[in-house]
């Protein structure tokens, strides 16, 4: 029956929410149906290319696959000194660590470890409890199983899993399907996060400028395919000089992050390409929009960044910002960029925090 949590001891037939298809009866053929669940899963898995739904998605398999009441994910933090719970299932997040902090040992004592393992072998090894104190805090909920998770070598997290729905316990076949699930969501995870940091601004976590200008090409092509517009925006904060001469440059980094999230609200996900494209500088490229439509963008943009105060010093930021459109400013992208960055430099001239648009005669002010 779709839409049912999975069991091991399903009947075949019964599907489990994320994987879909005739499943194999695991008592009769068992190993029929682990390569099933794992070929399902690493389908399910390609299909999926952000980190979040990935951590979402690998949750959901192992507990509907597991048959589990609940469970949770935590991934290492950036700074590795901690596990962050990133998705819960089944149960109140409230009620559960929000973070697992490492001490000394740990990381040492998992890599010995590597296989899932009962929550209830865990009291015995005092080292891991040791170096572990925050596991502590999770006993109220619990637990059953616990999965170390790693990519190559490395421990990047750990799934803790409740007791099965059917009061069941995991067999040895469970816990080998359990760590091939678990190491092929890793994978997954990994690759995502690796090509997340290779598109993504440290700082800004906007895109990069080598993606930007790939995307530009691409959307360039596709919008002379359509014959649909497409606009570029062009900002730059006005005089931030004097806002790192001021605070200090890590004050400056920390408006630059703000900006860029600022630049993401005011953006429509998944469509528009939003990018760092140099120090305090901005592009966004809006497909499917023309001058009056990206003028709208900017205007959004440029209002917020006026009404927001920044640091903790609450200091007034202001933007400029020059647009210019396909196909009625310019052919090519280096053309777009060259009349957007004109509108730019007029908006600058004009007294800068305002929006100038590029046409085809000439720069004028909306
Ligand atoms: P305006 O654009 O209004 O003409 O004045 P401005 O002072 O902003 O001038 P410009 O755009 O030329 O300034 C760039 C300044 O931005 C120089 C530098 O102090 C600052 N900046 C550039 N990149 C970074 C960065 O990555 N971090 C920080 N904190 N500051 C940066
Ligand atoms: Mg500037
Ligand atoms: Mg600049």
């Amino acid at each position: 029956m779709e839409g049912e949590p999975f069991s091991l001891q399903a009947t075949p037939g019964e599907l489990p929410k994320s994987i879909s298809g005739n499943i194999p009866d695991p008592e009769q053929d068992r190993k029929t149906y682990n390569l099933f669940i794992l070929y399902q899963a690493s389908r399910a898995l390609s299909a999926v290319l952000e980190v979040e739904e990935l951590l979402e998605l690998s949750l959901d398999m192992t507990t509907e696959v597991m048959n589990t009441a609940w469970g949770l994910f935590y991934l290492m933090s950036e700074e590795q000194d901690a596990l962050e719970l990133r998705k819960s299932k089944g149960i109140d997040a409230k009620t559960i660590p929000s973070s697992l902090h490492l001490a000394e040992g740990m990381v040492d004592w998992a890599k010995g470890k590597m296989e899932p393992f009962s929550f209830d072998e865990l009291i015995p090894e005092m080292p891991f409890s040791r170096s572990f104190p925050d596991l502590r805090n999770l006993t109220q909920a619990n637990p059953y199983f616990l999965i170390p998770i790693f990519h190559q070598l490395r421990f990047i997290g750990l799934i803790v899993l409740g007791r099965r729905l059917d009061g069941g316990v995991f067999t040895e076949n469970d816990l080998e399907l359990l760590s091939t699930l678990v190491s092929l969501s890793a994978n997954a995870i990994m690759n995502a996060h690796l090509y997340e940091l290779a598109i993504l601004d440290g700082t800004t976590k906007l895109f990069v400028v080598r993606y930007f200008r790939q995307r530009m090409r691409e959307e360039i092509k596709r919008a002379s395919r359509y014959t649909q517009p497409l606009t570029l925006l062009m900002l730059d904060l006005d005089l931030f000089k004097l806002v790192n001469d001021t605070y200090g440059h890590p004050s400056g980094d920390k408006v630059l992050a703000d900006v860029g999230a600022i630049v993401r609200k005011c953006t429509r996900e998944y469509v528009d390409i939003p990018c760092r494209y140099g120090g305090e500088e901005f592009a966004v490229l809006l497909p499917e929009t023309d001058t009056e439509g990206g003028y709208h963008v900017a205007e959004r943009i440029r209002k917020m960044i006026d009404k927001t105060r920044f640091l903790k010093e609450n200091i007034r930021i202001t933007i400029s910002a020059g647009l210019a459109s396909y196909p009625t400013d310019a052919d090519t992208d280096e053309e777009l960029v060259e009349r957007a960055d004109l509108a730019l430099y007029e908006a600058k001239r004009l007294g800068r925090n305002r929006v100038v648009a590029h046409d085809q005669s000439a720069i004028h002010i909306i």
